[in-house]
């Protein structure tokens, strides 16, 4: 059963007018559920709408450089509607046109044919800028043979049948138009007169060569030497151009050798962890000092047994990016340390009981948040963030008290914000957590309810644990991480005693915060859970 949804741009706090600066998707697209449609860049955010729901785009009410705001509609969807034919499925459908198909004009019959330059539009004198066969080659229908780039779009011309190159009529620089002889195949297999002579091959090849021609529309300078040796389609060679990619660099693991999407993105991806390394890493064993990571492990996990593949969900993608940036870009140390709670927890379990008619309860995190609020005034270098907006490194001392803390959900982990922590009291706190974790589990935080923090407070302790190491939420300096508390044997001057243990695990950017700076604030933290008189002082 399919049911039309209106798919509108969600709450995005405060951000109104924002452009669209993509669009993924086109009428026919089949999506799954939470699937990214747009997205949307103001000069502070980027912010994707996902699919509500899987099912097909009827129609895409924005195109690229509208501005939107909440509310406003982005498509329409038929939801629940199985793909059909015709429909096609995502990202298959948005790869631009790789070249005129599926057959160029191939005007004689077998046994030789010539392939031509099938209807390129509007181009004439296009020069040749990579031949990828050469006499005595075997080609499969469909294998590009020479590739072609005017400053508007580069097209492949693939073979029309499977054959064996007898000539080649074209030489790298050469120009061609409509029509042009590139290349004389001898035709093996039976298909051959069939494939070449098909008279449905033509318009489609001018619709392909079209499209081609559009996609590859940027009037970007052609890098005809060296991407004259690269071996990739145009929309590859697009994809380069626009990341300023040089492809005679790029290692090619398709078929051949052929450079592919990946291919450009792992090139990037190896460019920019190497730059990443070499602004942090001082001391690599590498001889560039950066990172020179090897690419993630491909294993065929189904040779080793049953497997089931599942997409991370849309909260662990983003935060994954963020956790690896911030893991390899902070030089961070965690300290440890035990806080003796005994008296504090026996005075909330106490007022719990005094309220329980009244429903309100206090719980430890709100005494951590209202703790670490004290410490962070006692140590501002806690409460700042490195800039490096003005392209020198400064610290940012906020005035302002917003304490976030990670909240698990279904869906992977949110970190909520409570506001002007500084200003409210413990029953205020703990009422505001609880309200922030039930609408994160519910998925339904806004993004204003998840910006802002000075400080995050990670807390394990309803689960277990003794310690970890927090990953501190950049460009937040510090991250607390909290285990859950056990009673142990305390040494008092005279006796064991049992006294409830926390266990603390103090997360700090080395840039700003030193190992002494570090356990100061530990042991500040410490006395305060110990005796939480001392939050008046
Ligand atoms: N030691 C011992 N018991 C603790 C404790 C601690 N440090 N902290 C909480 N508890 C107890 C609570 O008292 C509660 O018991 P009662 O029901 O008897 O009162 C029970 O554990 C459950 O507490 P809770 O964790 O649900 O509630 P909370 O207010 O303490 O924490 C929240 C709220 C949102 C922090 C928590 O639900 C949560 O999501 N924690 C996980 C955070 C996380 O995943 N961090 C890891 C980030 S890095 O991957």
């Amino acid at each position: 059963m399919s049911q039309t949804i209106e798919v509108k741009v969600p709450d995005i706090g405060d951000f109104k007018d924002v452009p669209v600066i993509e669009v993924m998707v086109k009428p026919g697209d089949t999506v799954k559920a939470e699937d990214s449609l747009v997205t949307l860049e103001s000069d502070k955010a980027t912010m994707d709408v996902p699919s509500p729901a899987a099912g097909i785009v009827k129609e895409v009410k924005v195109k690229i450089g509208d501005k939107v705001s909440e509310g406003t509609l982005v498509l329409v969807l038929d939801a629940g509607a199985s793909s059909s034919e015709g429909a096609t499925v995502r990202g298959e459908a948005s790869k631009p046109a790789s070249a005129p198909s599926p057959s160029p004009i191939a005007a004689t019959p077998s046994p030789l044919t010539e392939v031509k330059v099938p209807d390129i539009g509007d181009f004439k004198d296009v020069p040749v800028i990579e031949i990828m066969v050469k006499v005595g080659d075997a080609v499969k229908a469909e294998d590009a043979l020479v590739t072609l780039e005017s400053d508007k779009a580069t097209m492949d011309v693939p073979a029309p049948i499977a054959g064996v190159v007898q000539a080649i009529a074209v030489k790298l620089g050469d120009k061609v138009s409509q029509g042009s002889l590139i290349i004389t195949l001898a035709a093996t297999g039976a298909a051959v007169a069939a494939t070449a002579a098909s008279p449905a091959a033509a318009p489609a090849a001018a619709e392909a060569a079209a499209a081609a021609a559009t996609s590859s529309s940027t009037p970007a300078p052609v890098a005809t030497a060296p991407a004259g040796k690269a071996h990739a389609s145009p929309s590859v060679r697009k994809f380069a151009r626009e990341l300023g990619v040089d492809l005679s660099k790029v290692a090619g693991r398709g078929p051949k050798g052929r450079i592919r999407h990946e291919d450009v993105q792992n090139y990037v991806k190896g460019v920019m962890a190497q730059a990443a390394g070499g602004a942090t890493a001082t001391a690599g064993a590498s001889l560039g000092g950066g990172l020179d990571l090897l690419p993630w492990p491909k294993v065929d996990f189904a040779k080793f047994g049953a497997i089931e593949t599942k997409p991370l969900s849309r909260i662990k993608k983003i935060s994954g990016q963020n956790l690896a940036r911030n893991w390899v870009m902070v030089p961070a140390v965690t300290y440890h340390e035990d806080a003796d709670i005994t008296d504090l927890e026996a005075f909330r379990l106490q007022v719990n009981k005094e309220n329980e008619k009244s429903g309100q309860k206090l719980t430890m995190l709100a005494f951590l948040i209202k703790a670490c609020v004290k410490a962070l005034q006692k140590f501002p270098e806690f409460n700042a963030s490195i800039d490096t907006s003005g392209g020198e490194m400064t610290l940012v001392y906020k005035k302002y008290f917003h304490i976030a803390f990670a909240a698990d959900t279904p869906n992977g982990l949110v970190v909520p914000v409570v506001k002007n922590a500084d200003q409210k009291g413990v029953f205020e706190i703990a009422a505001e957590t609880g309200e922030l974790a039930r609408k994160g589990r519910e998925g339904k935080l806004g993004p204003a309810e998840m910006q802002g923090a000075c400080f995050t407070i990670s807390s394990l302790g309803g689960i277990g644990g003794t310690h970890f190491s927090p990953i501190i939420n950049a460009p937040e300096v510090a991250i607390l991480g909290v285990n859950k508390s056990a009673m142990k044997p305390v040494w008092d001057g005279k006796a064991f005693v049992p006294r409830l243990i926390l266990p603390l695990s103090l997360t700090a950017d080395h840039r700003v915060i030193d190992g002494a700076m570090a356990t100061h604030f530990n042991v500040y933290v410490r006395r305060l859970l110990g005796d939480m008189r001392r939050i008046m002082l």
